[in-house]
């Protein structure tokens, strides 16, 4: 049975989801919900995520939100198949736990601020609050600057090798660059651009972005 992943295919977190599947040659079908008129918040779709939100797969009859769930949980059922995104020795994996952690919690809440203030909120007719998004985008300074520490030392975040630490970077690292034209904050480090280059060229994510463009 093909997994069904709900969630307009152009945004961040089922992005995720979705280069994930990519990446391990699984099959799936996109079933859109419409984040503008709000029908992540109707009771139909309150039943197969609680918060409101997405992505939510089906596979078969199991259900999982929360995109970094999702994606370990596919990275571990198909361990065997693809690239390794998980890591093989308990350090390893602990490392890509770790900047796992990293994006979600020091990364992501900074660009999910900047999209909002930047493009959300002016597309509803309301303006960004100027001194927030200077304090954000001072804040994603310092998190790039660990990343080019850290890429001076490994080609990639958890190791030498593409892990689901670097591929949950891909949607909001696009964000940045494509839509809140923040990409300045990578081009200006050389080891952070020499590894954006790397993962978005990834025949996954290039796959992504050509069907994102189709919608
Ligand atoms: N922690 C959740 C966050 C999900 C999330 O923020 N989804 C956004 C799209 S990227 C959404 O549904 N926004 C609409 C809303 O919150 O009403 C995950 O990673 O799955």
């Amino acid at each position: 049975m093909v997994v069904k992943v709900y969630g307009p295919v152009k945004a961040a977190c089922p992005q995720r989801v979705m280069v994930c599947l990519l990446e391990k040659g699984v099959n799936f079908e996109i079933v859109d919900v419409n984040l503008e008129v709000g029908e992540q918040k109707r009771p139909q779709f309150l039943s197969r995520q609680p918060f409101g939100q997405v992505p939510v797969v089906e596979d078969g009859d199991f259900r999982l939100f929360e995109s970094r769930a999702i994606i370990r949980y596919y990275a571990a059922k198909y361990a065997d198949r693809g690239p390794n995104l998980l890591g093989t020795t308990l350090e390893e994996k602990a490392l890509v736990d770790q900047w796992l952690e990293v994006e979600a919690h020091n990364f992501n809440d900074l660009v999910y601020t900047l999209v909002l203030q930047l493009l959300v909120l002016p597309r509803m007719g309301e303006r960004g609050d100027v001194a927030l998004v200077h304090a954000c985008e001072e804040k994603l300074e310092k998190v790039f600057d660990v990343y080019e520490e850290r890429l001076s030392k490994s080609s990639y975040l958890a190791g030498e090798a593409f892990t689901l630490a670097d591929l949950s970077h891909l949607p909001g690292i696009r964000y940045l660059i494509d839509e809140a034209k923040l990409g300045h904050l990578v081009t200006e480090r050389k080891n952070v651009n020499a590894w954006w280059k790397d993962i978005s060229n990834r025949p996954a994510w290039k796959k992504l972005m050509s069907l994102a463009s189709d919608y």
